[in-house]
């Protein structure tokens, strides 16, 4: 998530009792108002299922991302509902999958 973000935002991370990354908050200065939010749904089995993003901060969700599996293997997101461009999202994959 940092490697996208804009050069001198501030990223906070959040994760859960279980250590899966929960939420990204990200913040134009330190300490200043939230101009996005990324939550991280999971699912019973530990799959990484979706995420809820609101783009603006204002703590409203703009869009949620869900992802289909077969097996252990996400193979369906809707792009329809997708922010990020492509690259990130795999990104973000490899990245959670190598956890
Ligand atoms: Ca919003």
């Amino acid at each position: 998530m940092v490697a996208f973000a804009r050069k001198h935002d501030v990223n906070g991370y959040t994760w859960d009792v279980r250590n899966r990354l929960s939420e990204v908050t990200t913040r134009a200065t330190a300490g200043g108002a939230a101009t996005s939010i990324v939550d991280y749904l999971y699912d019973a089995e530990n799959r990484w299922i979706g995420e809820n993003v609101d783009s603006t901060g204002d703590g409203q969700i703009d869009q949620e991302i869900r992802f289909a599996y077969d097996g252990d293997q996400i193979v369906l997101e809707p792009a329809m509902y997708s922010l990020l461009p492509l690259r990130c999202r795999i990104a973000a994959i490899l990245v959670k999958q190598s956890n």
